[in-house]
């Protein structure tokens, strides 16, 4: 039986993940904070099936524990401060668990269990201010945040690990994957439950930032297989996942409200650019600069050509039927509650 350890099990990727490898048969250790409320947050469905250890990115005394107790085969790094926003607020925080907590782990590898195959939750946020359109593999990085610039710290730290000790350690750049489990102050989530809500006479506005930003957007579930494909290779390697479309915010916007059978007219511009329902002429959506970010990612466009051809990895969720799901989740939720 094969052995995993999932950093950041209790997020929405984490969780996913531990189910797939509970499918494939793995014993699978979960890395979690001690809380003051005990809550397994996304993964509370898999209690007595993963074994949880605590532990926190930022002390390496404990990441030697958990690879002592786990003795994993597999590790697969997905904890992070994982929202753009927040990293302003909180640079050092984000650097320690973004950046020099990869560090921490890949060093707990090297002493217990240097054989260990190990995955980096890479991501599109290191393009920032493209310099290519498609984004590849080779596209040159320059990020826009500081989770952004920790993140790319983690990235060249696996890389240089891959070459300095010879250890399998890839990184999976991976483009936007949402799902219902996306946690609720990231863009699409924050939509479609709002947009669920409204629907249900429960809240009068969405409030939104840059409805101009773009992003390649896809479902987790088909994200966590491309981790596991890439710790089942021969040689470690770096993987862009994308699906290889872009789309606005404005245009998620419009979908998830045509799920709950409204129609929006945009009327407007910039700050003052609002969204109406068509059936009643109530504005829906509007602008609050507050959620403009000091430096903005205007578009993310990923070429998952490689991880398509080297990994043959297969995209299963299109743009739409991700909104479509969310919708539905957010519905469901909201009327079993009220
Ligand atoms: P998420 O839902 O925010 O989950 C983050 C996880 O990290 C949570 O389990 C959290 O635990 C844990 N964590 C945070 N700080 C920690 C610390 N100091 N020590 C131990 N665990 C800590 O994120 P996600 O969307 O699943 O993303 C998974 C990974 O992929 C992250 O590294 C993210 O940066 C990266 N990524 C995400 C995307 C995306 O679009 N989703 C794209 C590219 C890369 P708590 O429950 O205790 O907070
Ligand atoms: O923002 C714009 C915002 O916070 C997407 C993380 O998983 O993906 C995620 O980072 C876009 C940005 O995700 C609001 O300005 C407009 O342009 O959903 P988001 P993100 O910043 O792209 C990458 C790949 C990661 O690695 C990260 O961990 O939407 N936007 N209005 C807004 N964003 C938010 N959150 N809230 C708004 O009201």
């Amino acid at each position: 039986m094969k052995k995993a350890l999932i950093t950041g099990i209790t997020g929405q990727d984490g969780s996913y993940l531990a189910e797939l490898l509970l499918e494939k048969g793995y014993q699978v250790f979960g890395l979690v904070r001690r809380k003051s409320s005990a809550d397994y947050g996304n993964a509370e469905h898999l209690v007595g099936k993963v074994k949880f250890i605590y532990g926190d990115m930022t002390d390496s005394i404990s990441l030697i524990n958990a690879m002592k107790i786990s003795q994993a085969d597999e590790v697969y790094n997905l904890a992070a401060q994982s929202f753009v926003g927040t990293s302003w607020e909180q640079p050092l925080a984000t650097a320690d668990i973004d950046a020099i907590g990869v560090t921490n782990l890949l060093e707990a590898i090297r002493i217990i269990k240097p054989s260990a195959r190990f995955y980096q939750a890479s991501t599109s946020e290191m393009f920032g201010l493209v310099q290519e359109i498609p984004q590849r593999e080779t596209t040159p990085f320059y990020p826009r945040s500081p989770y952004g610039v920790a993140k790319l710290y983690g990235h060249w730290i696996t890389k240089n690990y891959r070459e300095s000790y010879d250890m399998h350690a890839s990184s999976g750049i991976l483009f936007n994957h949402e799902s219902e489990r996306r946690g609720i102050e990231f863009v699409t989530r924050k939509i479609t439950n709002s947009v669920a809500k409204i629907s249900l006479g429960l809240q009068e506005k969405l409030e939104l930032g840059n409805m101009d930003a773009k992003r390649d957007w896809g479902h987790a579930k088909d994200y966590v297989n491309a981790m596991w494909l890439m710790l089942q290779q021969e040689k470690a390697d770096d993987y862009v996942v994308a699906t290889g479309e872009t789309h606005t915010v404005r245009e998620f916007v419009e979908l998830a409200f045509a799920e709950v059978g409204i129609e929006i007219e945009w009327q407007g511009k910039e700050e003052n650019e609002i969204g109406i329902n068509k059936l009643n002429g109530k504005t829906v959506v509007c602008i609050n600069p507050d959620f403009y970010r000091p430096a903005e990612v205007e578009l993310l466009l990923g070429s998952p050509e490689k991880a398509e051809k080297h990994l043959g990895w297969v995209r299963q969720v299109s743009f739409n039927e991700l909104i479509k799901l969310m919708v539905k989740n957010d519905l469901e939720l909201i009327r079993k509650r009220s």
